[in-house]
């Protein structure tokens, strides 16, 4: 009787670990690799709203994909400019143009950005209790930085979704609070 009852608590066991690593398999997104930081020549990397920069033998890990996208995709809301000599270096891919910072327009991470598919489409985004629609313009790139193409920044990681100003003050989100917030995205 103990030997059944122990058999049976070992294969919930077993079960539970095996589906947890299903789960894991189906969300796994690997790094692809790293790079190492190089300290911005003088004048470099943007420090405006506390942009980061790469830091000297700092190992950066980069990534091609990014989480599978779902309706309700967790992502991390960040801030960037997308006007010219903002600190979003030069200007946005998709249309080789800057953007008002008080337009609502994004930046995806490399494998949400899925090779342009979704350049000049829109996404919702919902966070603090709002939603707000807000174009896709550019690349975080999660596949390289600390060079002078990213303003000496870190690679982006791959649950990105870095917005303009505008995009946090539909989401109500105090100016204080603006830099790093979990939200969730989704084609609209
Ligand atoms: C995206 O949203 C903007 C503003 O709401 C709208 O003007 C534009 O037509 C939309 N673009 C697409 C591709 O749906
Ligand atoms: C993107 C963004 O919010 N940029 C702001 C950075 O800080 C300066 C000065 O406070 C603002 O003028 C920018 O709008």
């Amino acid at each position: 009787m103990k030997g059944i009852l122990f058999l049976g608590v070992l294969f919930v066991i077993i079960l539970h670990f095996s589906t947890n690593i299903i789960e894991v398999e189906a969300q796994s997104c690997n790094p692809s690799g790293k790079v190492r930081g190089t300290k911005p020549p003088p004048g470099q990397c943007n420090r405006e709203n506390d942009s980061d920069c790469c830091k000297e033998g700092k190992m950066y890990t980069i990534y091609k994909c990014s989480p599978p996208v779902s309706s309700h995709t967790k992502a991390v809301l960040t801030i960037n400019s997308f006007q010219k000599g903002g600190d979003g270096g030069g200007p946005s891919e998709c249309d080789n143009q800057y953007h008002n910072d008080d337009t609502p327009v994004v930046a995806l991470s490399t494998g949400w950005f899925n090779h342009e598919s979704r350049c000049l489409k829109n996404i919702t985004i919902t966070g603090n209790g709002r939603s707000v629609v807000a174009m896709v313009v550019d690349e975080c790139d999660s596949t390289m930085g600390c060079d002078s193409d990213h303003d000496y920044q870190p690679p982006c990681p791959n649950n990105i979704v870095d917005a303009s100003k505008a995009v946090w003050k539909a989401l109500g989100v105090p100016h204080s609070q603006w830099g790093g917030l979990d939200i969730v995205w989704s084609d609209a």
